[in-house]
């Protein structure tokens, strides 16, 4: 059982929470963080949630938007004729670029750095040559915390929890707007997993349902360039305090649908809109605790299957892109009940 919040160990020059060398074992650095947490009997329990036979994508088309925020480059996709090739054959192959951030994703730990120091989870520092592989080296720099070292463990297998907020708001008539700073607080949470009979258990994977991606998908391509360009969205209050609530719940990932899991603008404390790299709850969770964040997942059908189940936990798997070096990625997640 690791520290909790306020009794881990302090590091030099780190915010108190800071859990490096918590995941450390036998002199080895780790750099998997929280999805530690994921052991054999911790995966085997969640197993259990799988009675229904039923699976549910939670995977956004990867084009769903035309102009990412952050000045993110979009899908772009090109099929190949075979009949134009060398071989003169009916069939295709294609061919697809993206900014790995630009739909549904996973935040690597080297994704967001404790600011403005520029380390990253467990002290690492890495810089764009460490990152970018190159062609016949597997993986340059193999202690950096990156996407692909999932696969070394089999990829993410847990028990995802639904904390289906969209739904709750709509019941209770809360009115708010995913394209304004409506910031989603640890009591809320805490109120929609009392009202939907949740119980939260050690290794979970949280996910948080506020409707983002469904409203930005209803929209033009010239209003979602509106919308994103404003950097305001919905999403979970950004501060000390939620981030200890999620450290003290051993959570080994989070996710949601909305466009940065925690609320924009970062708030600072006197209450005063922050700017990007004030983000609260990314450096805590990327930086300091270990913890994964996934962004822009497609959660309506999630929402609905598990209302028409009523339950709202799942076997939730997850394997992103085996790129050496990958910052982020895809998620290619599926719920399974
Ligand atoms: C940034 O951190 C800038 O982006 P994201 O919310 O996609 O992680």
């Amino acid at each position: 059982k690791l520290p909790d919040f306020d009794s881990l160990p302090s590091v030099k020059d780190m915010p108190q929470g800071c859990a490096w060398g918590q995941f450390d074992r036998d002199g080895k650095k780790d750099h998997l963080g929280c999805l530690n947490y994921l052991t054999p009997a911790v995966v085997k329990e969640a197993y259990k949630e799988c009675r229904d036979g039923v699976s549910v994508s939670l995977n956004w088309p990867i084009g769903a938007i035309n102009t990412p925020g952050f000045a993110r480059k979009g899908l772009v996709h090109k099929v190949l004729s075979f009949k134009e090739g060398p071989f003169s054959l009916h069939g295709f192959d294609d061919e697809v670029e993206f900014n790995t951030q630009c739909s549904s994703q996973w935040d690597s730990l080297v994704h967001f750095h404790h600011q403005p120091s520029g380390t990253g989870y467990n002290g690492c520092r890495p810089s764009v040559e460490t990152l970018t592989q190159e062609f016949g080296k597997e993986d340059k720099d193999q202690s950096l915390p990156t996407l692909n070292h999932w696969h070394s463990r089999g990829g993410l297998v847990g028990r995802g929890v639904l904390l289906d907020y969209r739904a709750y708001a709509q019941e209770k008539g809360i009115k708010y707007n995913c394209f304004e700073d409506h910031r989603i607080t640890i009591k809320e949470l805490e109120d929609v997993a009392k009202h939907q009979g949740v119980e939260f258990k050690h290794g979970d994977i949280l996910i948080v349902r506020s409707g983002f991606t469904e409203d930005l998908g209803g929209i033009s391509a010239k209003e979602q360039e509106e919308k994103l360009g404003t950097h305001k969205a919905v999403g979970v209050e950004g501060t000390e305090q939620s981030a200890k609530w999620f450290w003290n719940h051993h959570f080994s990932a989070v996710a949601g649908d909305a466009i940065a899991f925690e609320a924009l603008p970062p708030k600072r404390p006197d209450g005063s809109d922050g700017t990007i790299d004030e983000l609260v709850l990314h450096q805590y969770f990327l930086s300091l605790f270990g913890l994964n964040i996934g962004e822009l997942w497609d959660l309506k059908a999630l929402g609905a299957k598990c209302k028409e189940l009523g339950r709202y936990s799942f076997l939730l798997t997850s394997v992103p892109l085996n790129v050496p070096g990958g910052v982020g990625s895809p998620p290619n997640a599926l719920a399974v009940f």
